[in-house]
């Protein structure tokens, strides 16, 4: 199928200029709407404007351009009926074999601060969406580009196959033309479907459409015999894991992403040069200090038996001499800001080792998602961080100043271990976790085992749990392990049995009127 006439119409201009250009000169007559027109023809394009074309000025200020039968019937004529054609030759209508086109900004309307409900609403395109479906639904005639990414790839194949594309690639791009109308038309009812009937915008829209874009299968799921893929989400923050970028090993499992993930969003929480290490979704090491290597050598000596196959995550870039260290160890993945040439080299040794760069950026998605039996639970991401004001000391002792630093940062850490979630900490260093159990006594309990497997001696060491004790005797076993120092979120009926459990022992506690469930 040769392709004589195109339509253009964009909002984002990028690389529109030299895209013309290329068509020109594969004999492609070029039609187009006001915007893109007159930059065409200032670049000494030649180009039949739509309202040339069809007789008919636009009007309503934009809001009718090519929503006219001359267009649409060009779109939507199929080249296998007589009929049709005979149809346009009657009206003097041309085929139109290419639509390019890309949407009014929607999304980034609505993502700036002060837009209003009109800017919104006078930014939903109609004519746009309804090119690009018409010629999706006709690609067995038709090619039809949403995307600027597409241009140089459109232009090779027309280049090489004289002025024609395939059905082959017509039918990629209809399917990417569909979800792109999909997910344009979602954004809208996201937006408008959160105000209330006064105009403000509520937490939650009353029908949530969700858009993700399968970034590749997976071999199987958590277990083998459940097959698996892995979604994008359609805005990615910057620091995200589906950012990453893959610099050697084996493909990514479904339990490495969903564990490195879990070892990321933790690692990124630290200022201070941190290392995470985690198996089955749980950290089993976590280690802030002064370089990455000693805060590796931290995290790993907090359970080096379950470290055993872990995944490895840093917040600072991964150098040569903390890769030494870890070769020494049987690791899965290893996640960073950037990994060193050096350690790049080094890590060539072991090359089914997974090494994942992410760039080191905080910022959430806006929704926490998780899928329950014929439905979803949403909620906005557990992105709080407790400020000093936040903290009520409500033992008759004071945590020292070191004590307070290693309560914050255990606390950080509680973040990210499963509930109920008891972690020892001492010096920036984890040195007992216990998670995911169904009684705090019991994690509390398991803490302690493991702080003694490990060889820790729980002198001076301070606790965090996730959430209230319900009873003194969570925090009884905490003190006779050796804690010191106790930190937690307050609010049990109980919490007067509690602080007097703490008084009598001689131990500090602070409440931080705030729980990091995590389940
Ligand atoms: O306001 S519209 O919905 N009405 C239309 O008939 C129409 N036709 C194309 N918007 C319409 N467009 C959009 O105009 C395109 O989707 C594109 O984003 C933009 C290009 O306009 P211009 O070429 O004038 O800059």
């Amino acid at each position: 199928m040769i392709i004589k006439q195109a339509l253009i119409s964009v909002s984002d201009k990028t690389g529109i200029i030299d895209l013309a250009q290329r068509l020109i000169d594969c004999g492609i007559r070029i039609i187009s709407t006001g915007g893109t027109a007159k930059l065409l023809s200032e670049a000494g394009i030649s180009v039949l404007e739509v309202s040339n074309y069809t007789d008919f000025p636009e009007m309503l200020d934009g809001r009718i351009k090519t929503l006219h039968p001359k267009i649409h019937a060009g779109i939507l004529a199929r080249n296998d009926l007589p009929d049709h054609q005979q149809a346009l030759d009657h009206a003097s209508i041309l085929n139109i074999e290419l639509v390019i086109v890309n949407l009014y900004p929607f999304r980034q309307t609505i993502a700036e601060k002060n837009s209003t409900l009109m800017d919104a609403i006078e930014n939903i395109d109609i004519g746009g969406p309804t090119m690009i479906r018409a010629a999706a639904k006709n690609y067995q005639k038709v090619t039809v580009i949403t995307d600027p990414l597409d241009y140089s790839s459109l232009c090779s194949e027309l280049e090489a196959n004289n002025g024609s594309i395939s059905l082959t690639t017509r039918f990629k791009l209809a399917q990417k033309a569909f979800a792109h109308t999909a997910s344009y038309d979602s954004a809208i009812s996201n937006y408008l479907t959160a105000l209330d009937e006064n105009f403000h915008q509520k937490d939650f829209p009353e029908s949530l459409n969700l858009n993700f874009t399968i970034a590749q299968n997976l071999r199987y799921g958590e277990n083998p015999h459940q097959k698996a893929a892995f979604y994008r989400d359609s805005i990615i923050p910057l620091g995200s894991l589906a950012n990453y970028q893959q610099l050697q090993g084996k493909e990514l499992s479904y339990n490495n992403i969903a564990d490195t993930d879990a070892a990321w969003e933790c690692v990124k929480t630290f200022d201070k040069p941190a290392c995470v290490i985690v198996k089955h979704a749980n950290p089993c090491g976590i280690a802030i200090s002064e370089s990455i290597l000693h805060a590796y050598q931290l995290a790993f000596a907090t359970d080096p038996i379950s470290a055993f196959g872990g995944i490895i995550a840093f917040n600072r870039a991964l150098d040569k001499d903390t890769t030494e260290k870890i070769l020494k160890q049987f690791v899965e993945v290893i996640i960073a800001p950037e990994i060193t040439p050096e350690a790049q080299q080094l890590l060539l040794q072991k090359n089914n080792i997974r090494v994942l760069v992410v760039p080191l950026q905080t910022g959430n998605s806006i929704y926490d998602l998780k899928r329950i039996g014929g439905g979803l639970l949403v909620q906005t991401p557990d992105s709080y961080n407790i400020e000093e004001s936040d903290l009520t000391v409500v033992t008759q002792a004071k945590p020292t100043p070191q004590q307070l630093d290693d309560l914050l940062f255990a606390w950080r850490a509680a973040k990210f271990v499963k509930s109920n979630a008891i972690i020892y900490c001492r010096n920036g260093q984890t040195i007992g976790i216990g998670a995911g159990q169904m009684s705090r006594i019991d994690s509390a309990r398991i803490a302690s085992i493991k702080a003694q497997q490990a060889g820790f001696t729980l002198t001076n060491a301070v606790v965090a749990s996730d959430a209230f004790f319900p009873f003194r005797d969570g925090l009884d076993v905490v003190v006779q392990a050796g804690a010191t120092a106790v930190i937690q979120p307050g609010g049990s009926i109980r919490d007067d049995e509690v602080i007097a459990a703490a008084d009598e022992q001689g131990i500090s506690m602070i409440f931080t009127g705030i729980r990091h469930f995590r389940h």
